[in-house]
């Protein structure tokens, strides 16, 4: 049986009382919750303090560029689908510099489940506004505020019709471990948006903010309504719905339209040499 022991205990760069630490434990309560040893997931990140998370977890992972964590989860699950392959960073490296990827992903449909520490900030480098921050959100790099309009992953996520979204709370340990098995167990991309405080850059969006916005979802919502999902999806400043925002099943996976994969995982799969050589010779 899997015990969290088995993902390791690690020392980590985290500034004290930072969200990612919530974000960590529920992750590993979710893996043991879906009973999967440390051999059966890949974690996969980009670069930030969020991408620092398979460091500290006893997987097997992936460290990448920044923004890339998405296409290296894409390779990994077709050359192994019965890996439990997870693509996870923080709002920047997924939704600034990864952002095309994120759409087509979606789009694709593919089976890996995209964890998102969504601070509203570069906490890496010092605190610069990210994709998610607020208009007006100021800044070192930004004294003036911030000029755009904040990227709304959730509206994006429901308008491209993921199979499912949600939104879930550092602060909400248990409720977040929920949405993370959930997810894991979803057939097909998955999103968890996770509100993160970040206590050294973000001195707006704190602990105190969050917990007087977040409300998880009423009982009864509906999350196979899409209009419904689509106008929870556009609620974020007084109140900040929690859960699952929007769930639909049956759309095509992406890895199952693949014939190569009909003979077996990629992983396993030998190489025919003389085939490849004679693509090469057609190419030259
Ligand atoms: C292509 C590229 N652009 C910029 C950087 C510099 N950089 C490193 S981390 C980072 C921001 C990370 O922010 P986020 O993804 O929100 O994660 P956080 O640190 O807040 O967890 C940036 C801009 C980089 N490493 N590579
Ligand atoms: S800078 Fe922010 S995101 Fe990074 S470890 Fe510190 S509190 Fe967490």
């Amino acid at each position: 049986m899997v015990d969290i022991k088995d993902f390791g205990e690690y020392e980590t760069a985290w500034c004290p009382g930072c969200g990612n630490f919530g974000i960590l434990d529920a992750l590993k309560k979710a893996l043991v919750a879906c009973g999967l040893g440390p051999h059966e997931v890949l974690i996969v990140s980009g670069i930030g303090q969020a991408a620092k998370i398979p460091h500290y977890l006893n997987v097997n992972v992936f460290n990448g560029l920044h923004g890339r964590a998405v296409p290296v989860a894409t390779g990994a699950k077709l050359a192994h689908p019965g890996l439990t392959v997870i693509a996870e960073s923080g709002d920047g490296c997924m939704y600034g510099e990864g952002g095309n990827h994120f759409i087509s992903a979606i789009r694709r449909n593919i089976d890996i489940t995209m964890i998102v520490h969504n601070n509203q900030v570069y906490g890496l480098t010092k605190g610069q506004a990210s994709p998610t921050s607020d208009e007006g959100f100021v800044t070192k790099a930004q004294p003036h505020g911030v000029y755009s309009s904040p990227f709304n992953p959730l509206a994006v996520a429901v308008a491209l019709d993921a199979g499912f979204v949600a939104r879930g709370y550092a602060g909400m340990k248990e409720h977040l471990t929920d949405l993370i098995v959930r997810a894991i167990r979803h057939r097909g991309f998955s999103l968890v948006d996770i509100l993160q405080p970040c206590v050294s850059f973000n001195k707006v969006n704190t602990y105190a903010w969050y917990k007087e916005r977040c409300r998880e979802l009423p009982i009864g919502y509906d999350p196979t309504d899409r209009e419904l999902a689509f106008r929870t999806a556009l609620l974020f400043g007084g109140r900040i719905p929690l859960g699952v925002i929007y769930e639909k099943t049956g759309r095509p996976v992406f890895e199952d339209r693949f014939t190569a994969l009909k003979n077996g995982p990629l992983a396993v799969q030998k190489t025919d040499f003389d085939a490849l050589r004679a693509i090469i010779a057609d190419l030259a």
